[in-house]
């Protein structure tokens, strides 16, 4: 049967939990995970495994020949911080592994695409309240410009050739299992770490600043509801605003300070925060919930408490 599910970018922060929940929900031969190193042991046995470089279409199409691929999950991205140190590779990888998959997508070769993109689309003259699913979107990163283009790309392959392509702006991704790698929004998973570590933290972003964030789980839930919607639901061939929660470094060192008293945080501001400082505070998603059902179960205590009971073994 061809039916097979492949997620590129695998070993990545949400490709390693999405492909455990897929291979969980459809088994672990329905499941190709790629990327362009090697999985770890539970990514090993929970998929088919494959080096796969996302800017190689020719790579890329042999793998969903031979897989018989119908699904993409195209998770391989250069992140915010990162992509303003190597601009060109950074939008060579996020584009043109968009471009390959979305044509095998026009010319039949699979069926339906699962894009991510992020509250990066969003720049300094955006609303930073409470921002609206349709605004104006001026990004200032290399990350930020090229997810704006690949959303006006989405839109415009679903409008002009009918592919089936869906897509969610991820605010800051919170989770215990693979650390983020190169984003703007990493302070709020290293800073766990380094509470159970060290008892303290330095933060390259300044008190004040407030960030849309979110725990990994709610992020692969909607993922997963997105895929899951009757394509007539999907009225948003861009991308979805998603939301769940919104928070400083201050309150996460509060929450922090609830398990551990001692724990303490200093502040040294890089040229991260000139990219926070563009990013919104709080994000409207309501038309995700309106359209296919989303909604969040996780806060910033629950946020806490779960990352300091699945990460205090590795400190002890
Ligand atoms: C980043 O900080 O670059 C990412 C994102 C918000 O897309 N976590």
């Amino acid at each position: 049967m061809k039916s097979r599910i492949l997620i590129i970018g695998a070993c990545g922060q949400i490709g390693t939990e999405l492909t455990l929940a897929l291979s969980k929900r459809f088994g672990k031969d329905k499941v190709v995970a790629s990327d362009i190193r090697e999985g770890d042991e539970a990514m090993m046995q929970s998929a088919h495994f494959e080096i796969l470089d996302a800017t190689d279409l020719q790579a890329v199409e042999d793998i969903i020949f031979r897989y018989k691929v119908e699904t993409v999950y195209l998770m391989a991205a250069m992140l915010s911080a990162i992509a303003e140190r190597f601009p060109a590779k950074a939008w060579d990888l996020n584009m043109n592994s968009l471009f390959h998959v979305l044509n095998l997508a026009k010319d039949k070769k699979i069926k339906k695409v699962f894009w991510p993109s992020s509250i990066a689309v969003f720049g300094e003259t955006t609303p930073a309240q409470n921002t609206p699913q349709t605004t104006v979107m001026e990004p200032s990163t290399v990350y930020g410009i090229s997810k704006q283009t690949g959303e006006r790309w989405c839109e415009y392959y679903h409008k002009k050739y009918g592919v089936d392509v869906r897509s969610i702006r991820y605010p800051g991704l919170i989770s215990y299992t693979t650390e983020p790698g190169g984003g703007t929004t990493d302070y709020a998973v290293d800073i766990y770490h380094r509470a159970l570590k060290h008892g303290q933290y330095r933060c390259f972003l300044k008190e004040g600043t407030i960030l849309p964030m979110m725990y990994m789980d709610d992020a692969i839930k909607a993922t997963i509801a997105i895929m899951d919607a009757p394509s007539k639901n999907i009225k948003i061939r861009s991308s979805y605003n998603l939301a769940a929660v919104s928070y400083a470094p201050e309150d996460v060192t509060a929450s922090i300070q609830k398990h551990i008293p001692n724990f303490e945080i200093s502040y040294e501001p890089d040229f991260r925060q000139s990219i926070a400082d563009t990013w919104p505070e709080s994000i409207d998603d309501s038309e995700a919930r309106r359209d296919w059902g989303w909604s969040h179960s996780f806060g910033l205590e629950e946020i806490t408490k779960t990352m300091l009971d699945n990460l205090k073994d590795r400190y002890t």
